[in-house]
């Protein structure tokens, strides 16, 4: 067995799960535009505002007690890195926005230290985005994005905000801060849409 093992560790990356233009890594680099905020647990939370009747708030403890769920998917970044088979759990998305009642259709993502991403609703429902606060079984590292970050492995990974503290639910839709700087408003790693224009 151990010789199958080795084999399949050498073997090259499934290339359908490859996106045009990625290289797979088995790194996991870190990559922020700021300092690591830190945030305590007991003034965490996470706010869904905008175009709701009544933002709703979830506490550390009350996030802890909704339901959970494990995942493990392929992340694409658009400096070109691919991670295969990253397991991560948090609650999903749909579980959230159940609370949450809009007709909104755009999410602007907002985190500690100021970050900011859009992202269609209906990418965030039907299974595809979770509030992640477990990588590999562990607590997410605070470079990596903890306590909690978004997770939509379905887009470029600037789409999956760090230190995730809430989402402004819009009627508009409302660029972030990549998005600002002429990053591509949607980010599909399968269209090669890394920047406007894309
Ligand atoms: N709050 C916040 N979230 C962020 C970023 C950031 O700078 N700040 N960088 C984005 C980018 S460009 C990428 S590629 C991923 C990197 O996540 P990692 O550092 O865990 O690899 O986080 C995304 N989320
Ligand atoms: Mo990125």
């Amino acid at each position: 067995m151990a010789v199958t093992r080795g084999f399949q560790g050498r073997r090259a990356a499934d290339p359908s799960r490859v996106p045009p233009g990625q290289y797979v890594t088995r790194d996991f680099p870190v990559l922020s535009a700021g300092p690591t905020p830190y945030t305590q647990l007991d003034t965490w939370d996470f706010t869904i505002s905008g175009a709701v009747d009544e933002p709703v708030s979830w506490s550390w403890t009350e996030f802890q007690a909704l339901p959970r769920e494990k995942v493990t998917v392929d992340i694409h970044c658009v400096t070109k890195w691919t991670k295969l088979d990253m397991t991560w759990s948090g609650v999903a998305l749909d579980t959230i926005l159940d609370a949450a009642p809009t007709q909104a259709l755009h999410a602007l993502a907002f985190s500690d230290g100021g970050y900011t991403t859009n992202i269609p609703l209906a990418d965030l429902r039907g299974g595809k985005a979770w509030i992640a606060d477990e990588y590999d079984g562990r607590p997410l590292d605070p470079e990596h994005g903890g306590p909690a970050r978004l997770l939509v492995p379905h887009l470029y990974f600037w789409k999956s905000a760090k230190w995730i503290r809430g989402l402004d639910l819009r009627t508009d839709d409302q660029p972030g801060f990549w998005e600002m700087f002429g990053y591509h408003n949607y980010g599909d790693p399968w269209k090669e849409q890394r920047y406007y224009g894309d």
